[in-house]
């Protein structure tokens, strides 16, 4: 689509970034914080890059007053961040921790002091590890509960104050990375499991969106989805068949539950032959009909492209030699259900980062269009940037120009969107300060703010602006006109 003329940003944009708990607060057993699935996960050898770990972070717990001070300096408008559910809930359930609980009220009094809308994450990957320990988290139906009831505390809370609100966070990466690929917590390679995890996480995402109707009713709520829009490799129909089947298998498998409340039929029939199709229980699909989310948080990093099934694996690689990102189904052998359904290979017209993402800033849009057009919600962009090596220079500059290219030209194809007659309410980049990699510590940075610590040091934990900082400070100020 060629416009014209690009439509502006509606005026209360929301121009945002984006965090989460175990990434940036640190703090992780003080005032009354029970331990998480990552404190207990990221502390076995090899499992992080150079066995890095939430325990410090970038101490954003201690140091959250003067973080969101260069928020409000920069201008910011939303700032979304997650709640560490064992600070609130020491084991998960029980008693209520006020002293966690106090952390969150006092950094949702400090944003809004400065008039910066919270978007409020329930749930970022860290699970209380007693409810790991006790009944195996997302295994059991038990967690249903238990995470209601955490959310329920929160809605209590927070009622009037916070408006926005995001259930799970990438529940289709933390399930297939948690219990597929034993990437993540709790370190499981089982499909069977993997799908009935999931299950059950679609159920406690529909009984917390149940609950917030009654205690939040102003409020807005949705997931937050981690979504890679498929291309087809070429025209040939069977490639576009395949493509078909990756968007189900990567994206509607969720988003159709999420929205529709159901699973795609032909996935769903599909695993029935693998003998791995959820275990669906009576009344399980009536609750998931039951609710609808608000918008639909969408984090963006990249997308894929495939083809009908090849065995030729190096279709699949890179000029490197490196398998492509972001299916590590790329390393599956024939038995994996995806084998039958399509193969990820590398597509010959985009650039990737350091860490072999593909940099594809129309396929926001065209994500965003998909989206539009299947669900008809309106979109949060709950995440996007681009994670590299930043350097401290002399006289503390970070001249991370390459980022600015990377933000610009995604803001652009929100304009974009916006005039193709997509609702966009706002746009979280990822991230505000640099802040823990789950799996790359601090070599793969993202923030606005640089943080003076690696991987051997927490040196000083100094908080240094780099020059996307006052890009960006610009592009608020504009409303996105000057970008
Ligand atoms: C998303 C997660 C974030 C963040 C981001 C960047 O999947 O929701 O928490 O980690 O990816 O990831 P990485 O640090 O692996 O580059």
């Amino acid at each position: 689509m060629k416009h014209k003329k690009l439509d502006d940003f509606p005026e209360n944009f929301l121009w945002g970034s984006a965090s989460a708990a175990y990434q940036i607060e640190g703090a992780w057993n003080e005032d009354g914080k029970g331990k998480s699935i990552w404190d207990d996960f990221a502390k076995i050898p090899g499992k992080t890059f150079e066995n890095t770990n939430g325990d410090v972070a970038v101490d954003h717990y201690h140091k959250y007053k003067e973080d969101v001070k260069l928020m409000a300096e920069m201008g910011l408008k939303a700032y979304r961040f997650s709640v560490s559910w064992s600070r609130i809930f020491k084991d998960g359930s029980g008693e209520l921790n006020k002293d966690g609980l106090k952390f969150y009220e006092n950094l949702v009094d400090e944003l809004l002091k400065y008039n910066i809308e919270p978007i409020l994450t329930l749930y970022h990957w860290d699970l209380p590890a007693a409810l790991q320990d006790t009944y195996g988290g997302w295994e059991s139906r038990k967690v249903i509960n238990d995470f209601k009831n955490y959310c329920i505390a929160l809605y209590k809370d927070f009622n009037g104050k916070v408006k926005y609100w995001v259930t799970f966070n990438e529940q289709n990466v933390f399930t297939s990375l948690g219990y597929r690929f034993a990437a993540h917590p709790p370190n499981v390679t089982d499909i069977k499991r993997y799908f009935n995890a999931n299950h059950i996480v679609n159920l406690a995402n529909a009984a917390a969106i149940k609950e917030f109707r009654k205690y939040v009713p102003n409020g807005k709520i949705g997931p937050s989805f981690g979504m890679g829009p498929v291309y087809p490799y070429d025209c040939k129909p069977d490639n576009i068949l395949a493509q078909q089947n990756a968007e189900e298998f990567f994206n509607h498998w969720w988003l159709d539950v999420y929205c529709f409340g159901r699973y795609p039929k032909s996935i769903l029939k599909y695993l029935g032959e693998f003998q791995i199709a959820p275990d669906i229980q009576d009344g399980d699909m009536e609750l998931l009909q039951s609710v609808k989310p608000d918008f639909i948080g969408l984090n963006y990093y990249h997308g894929g492209t495939v083809k009908a099934c090849t065995e030729n694996k190096n279709d699949r690689k890179s000029e490197d030699g490196r398998f492509i990102d972001p299916y590590l189904v790329n390393n599956l052998d024939c038995e994996a259900p995806e084998s039958g359904l399509f193969s990820s290979i590398k597509n010959p017209y985009l650039k990737t980062t350091a860490w072999n993402w593909e940099i594809d800033p129309d396929g926001l849009r065209i994500a965003m269009r998909r989206l539009t057009d299947r669900y008809n919600l309106p979109i949060l962009i709950t995440e996007n940037g681009l994670g590299a090596i930043d350097k401290l220079e002399e006289n503390d500059v970070v001249n991370d120009d390459y980022r600015i290219e990377y933000l610009r030209a995604h803001i652009r194809a929100c304009r974009e969107a916006i005039t193709d007659g997509v609702e966009l309410l706002g746009y979280c980049t990822w991230s505000f300060t640099d802040l823990l990699s789950w799996l790359n510590g601090y070599k793969k940075r993202y923030g606005f703010v640089y943080v003076n610590r690696d991987e051997y040091s927490e040196k000083d934990l100094r908080r240094i602006k780099k020059n996307s900082f006052y890009w960006y400070k610009k592009v608020i100020e504009t409303n996105g006109k000057e970008i």
